[in-house]
């Protein structure tokens, strides 16, 4: 088990994650099974130049890992992070009790119901603790990491100025009619 110190021993729980120095963006899953589709929101921060990490840290499997991962990210720096679950994907909104910083919610398809269940488990957090939650699968993921990098732009110019070049290069992709 990574960073095991042996038996009757606690071993230090930063050990149990991974963290990248100067990381704004914290993309956090419940299942390595979610990364195929998170994958992609990892590429698109990347692509605009934005440090983040990614980990696996499920709500109820690994519920004190979790804890101390929220714990630790404002005072590492992290502005915003990113939750991805599936099932009843209640991941994003533990996250949300647990720091101060926004959190985005990208439902995942898992194993039944299209990702509805997921969705739902996100969307309708009750008053007081705000998820933003973004589409079921990789249209989610990829409009969650255009999010933060819009909220990071606001004070971060070399950021604004890379979305600015993908939202042209985008444009410019838009077929013509007639
Ligand atoms: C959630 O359950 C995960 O976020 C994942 O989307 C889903 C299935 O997880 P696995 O059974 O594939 O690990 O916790």
């Amino acid at each position: 088990m990574p960073g095991d110190a042996g038996a009757g021993t606690i071993a230090p729980m930063t050990s149990q994650y991974k963290t990248v120095d100067g990381a704004l963006v914290g993309i956090v899953m419940g299942s390595t099974s979610d990364w195929p589709t998170m994958k992609a929101a990892s590429e698109m921060l990347k692509q605009l130049g934005i440090k983040h990490e990614s980990n696996v840290i499920s709500a109820h499997r690994a519920p004190e890992r979790l804890l101390d991962y929220c714990r630790s990210v404002e005072s590492r720096g992290l502005k915003i992070l990113i939750a991805a679950a599936g099932g009843a994907a209640h991941l994003a909104g533990v996250v949300a009790a647990n720091t101060h910083l926004p959190v985005l919610g990208c439902p995942m398809k898992a194993w039944s119901l299209e990702g509805l269940d997921s969705l739902l488990s996100m969307v309708q957090m009750p008053k007081g603790v705000p998820v933003a939650t973004f589409a079921i699968g990789e249209a989610g993921a990829v409009n969650a990491a255009l999010f933060a990098a819009a909220v990071l732009s606001l004070s971060d110019e070399e950021i604004r100025r890379k979305l600015l070049v993908f939202r042209t290069k985008q444009a410019e992709k838009v077929d013509e009619v007639g």
